[in-house]
């Protein structure tokens, strides 16, 4: 289990902990999409959605962040208003020992929360998309500390592919080259995030909960030390309409040189253009596919802990 040291060993709170305690399936739900992929005050109404959305299906919570350098797994209220509220730093993995050391606050990245959740024992964590690739990162070398992470840490991602923002085809070859299997889960295709389908095809498919369960369980009893990717579309209803997203993508780049935007603010300031250029409908978009996204992962958590898949 990989973990930083004893002394910043992540705090659960009292009912993550019992829950692993008792082997009771666990969601890894991230903060970074709360603090800077959502807006206000619709982030705070979604941190209790997803909670419940796992509680729905029998698992239990826990979202992650580093609040007064304590890297905590589980918020209470309070904290998750913190959360949402503040003007909370975005975290990834290699943020994590600044926030600790210098006692600060910050909302944890795929990479920081996957870090955490795997330190803490959580298999199964739940987000909307991964990072990856950007476009142009042959000259600007943006490549999101998502994937490192993956490649080096037991966490199995629910998700909608990558944000369609990204070099699609670049980030799969990476995954490819780490290591970390990518499975559709009910598609064929890769999904992109606001669209079902990025135009590339999945590796492997899967169809159930089970069956991610299934391999998942081999992926680890077979030694490897990376993640994993489960991809599924966002709900048909929910998909973002394919002109309107090709139009506010190329403005949001085109934005992004316009104003100098680089490093970590690229990926929370294109979601902003989508939501606030789509006049909301790119934000629907968003929360149906983390919601889906988290349910999913609950229910895999759910298989995990059945005992007739332990062989
Ligand atoms: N999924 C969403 N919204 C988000 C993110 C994921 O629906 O805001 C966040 C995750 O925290 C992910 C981050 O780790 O975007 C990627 O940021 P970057 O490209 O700077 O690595
Ligand atoms: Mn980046």
């Amino acid at each position: 289990m990989p973990h930083v040291s004893d002394s910043v060993f992540p705090t659960c709170s009292d009912e993550v902990a019992g829950a692993l305690a008792d082997g009771r399936p666990v969601v890894a739900l991230e903060s970074t999409i709360l603090a800077h992929g959502l807006p206000a005050p619709q982030n705070r109404t979604a941190a209790d959605e997803l909670e419940a959305a796992v509680r729905a299906q029998g698992g239990v919570p826990a979202t992650i962040a580093v609040l007064d350098g304590v890297p905590k797994v589980g918020l209470s209220a309070a904290e998750l208003d913190r959360v949402c509220d503040g003007e909370l730093a975005k975290l990834s993995a290699r943020d994590l020992g600044v926030a600790v050391g210098l006692g600060l606050d910050g909302a944890t990245t795929v990479a920081a929360t996957a870090t955490l959740a795997a330190a803490a024992g959580i298999a199964l964590f739940a987000t909307g998309g991964l990072g990856g690739v950007h476009r142009g990162a042959r000259d600007t070398w943006d490549v999101s500390a998502d994937l490192a992470a993956l490649a080096g840490t037991a966490s199995l991602v629910v998700c909608s592919g990558v944000k369609s923002i990204l070099d699609v085809a670049a980030t799969l070859e990476v995954l490819e080259t780490e290591s970390v299997p990518v499975l559709g889960h009910g598609t064929d295709t890769f999904p992109g995030f606001y669209r079902r389908d990025s135009g590339h095809p999945v590796p492997w498919r899967v169809d159930t909960p089970e069956q991610a369960a299934a391999v998942w369980r081999a992926h680890r009893a077979l030694g490897s030390r990376a993640g994993m990717v489960l991809a599924q579309p966002v709900p048909a209803a929910d998909e973002l309409d394919a002109q309107l997203h090709d139009r506010l993508l190329a403005e949001g780049l085109a934005l992004l040189e316009e104003r100098g935007i680089t490093g970590k603010d690229v990926t929370p300031a294109l979601l902003e253009h989508f939501h606030s250029g789509s006049g909301g409908a790119s934000l629907r978009t968003n929360l149906a596919l983390v919601k889906a996204n988290v349910e999913l992962a609950a229910r895999v958590a759910v298989a995990l802990t059945e005992r007739s898949l332990a062989g």
